[in-house]
């Protein structure tokens, strides 16, 4: 932390920023084609946001294995969160399916379904209490809602050849190529999902052979790069302080960008990577308040 606390006082605001504009000049390690086929085009929700061959969740195939969704290592975690676009209604099933094959037990959507009047992700999931949808071939019924200030958690039951549940964190102040208004809000908010992760896999038993942190969580946004990559850079970064005592922003969003292109979008929200961090460890006691 010491030496986290010493590169930023050197850096400084726009030193950080400068920090994201030399991040911003690497190319991303890979190539698109999957995503760039004809059939596969409209399953985009961005023509300039692909996802790299390299790195991409694929589906279990049939007509096409192809959604535009990256498997990202975490801390000491290979492939925990799978960073997606946020739904078309085109690809709502290619997206249930995807969270079935994968054993996902925990979505996180950081953006709403409309903002500023412009629709930013498909309504993929049952809103209302005891809702149900079919997608595909899956049925998702909405158990419970609990609403938070900032969040909502959605308890939501998967039927396809057997059931399968899975919890919906939706957090509601975070505009697209923008911060959230308050950093340990979503400190806790990352706190609430963590906990339902660690509570989902001990309800696997036996049944999960996998990591013990269990199958990937994924995580959207609209385009899933901006918020996607700002929400898990911190919770890397969180995981790495609290294990060794230090963190490194900067090679976690390099490494980050490698396995999901153009993750966090501006130089903003890579500077509210190190505040958010920052008010934590002040939170936390790790500091005093005048550092
Ligand atoms: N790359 C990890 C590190 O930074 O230490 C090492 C690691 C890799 C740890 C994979 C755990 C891993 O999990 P799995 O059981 O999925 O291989
Ligand atoms: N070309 C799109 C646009 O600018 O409209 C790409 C885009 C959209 C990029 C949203 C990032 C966005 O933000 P987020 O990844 O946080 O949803």
């Amino acid at each position: 932390l010491q030496e986290f606390m010493a590169h930023l006082g050197r850096l400084q605001r726009s030193g950080i920023h400068l920090e994201y504009v030399e991040i911003r000049k690497e190319q991303p390690p890979g190539t698109f084609h999957c995503a760039l086929t004809a059939y596969n085009q409209e399953r985009n929700r961005y023509g300039d946001v692909l996802c790299l061959d390299q790195t991409r969740a694929c589906l279990f195939p049939q007509r096409s294995d192809y959604i535009n969704a990256s498997f990202m290592d975490g801390y000491k975690q290979k492939n925990a969160y799978i960073g997606t676009q946020g739904p078309l209604e085109k690809t709502y099933g290619d997206f249930w399916r995807m969270v079935w094959e994968q054993n996902v037990l925990v979505i996180v959507m950081a953006t709403r379904t409309n903002e500023g009047g412009r629709k930013k992700c498909g309504q993929y999931w049952p809103l209302e209490e005891g809702g149900q949808e079919v997608y595909s071939h899956m049925a998702v019924v909405n158990q419970r809602v609990d609403n938070h200030s900032h969040y909502s958690q959605t308890t939501l039951e998967l039927y396809n050849m057997e059931q399968k549940q899975v919890t919906h964190f939706q957090y509601l102040s975070w505009p697209d190529y923008g911060v959230p208004t308050s950093a340990l809000t979503l400190i806790d908010f990352l706190g609430a999902v963590k906990r339902q992760q660690r509570q989902a896999v001990k309800g696997m038993g036996p049944r999960w052979r996998g990591h013990p942190l269990g199958p990937p969580m994924v995580v959207h946004c609209s385009a899933g790069i901006g918020r996607t990559g700002t929400f898990c850079a911190l919770d890397i970064c969180l995981s790495q302080l609290q294990d060794m005592g230090t963190l490194n922003v900067c090679q976690t969003v390099r490494w980050m960008r490698t396995q999901r292109a153009f993750t966090i979008q501006t130089p903003d929200q890579y500077y509210f990577c190190h505040n958010a961090i920052l008010e934590h460890a002040q939170r936390q006691g790790l500091l005093s308040a005048s550092q």
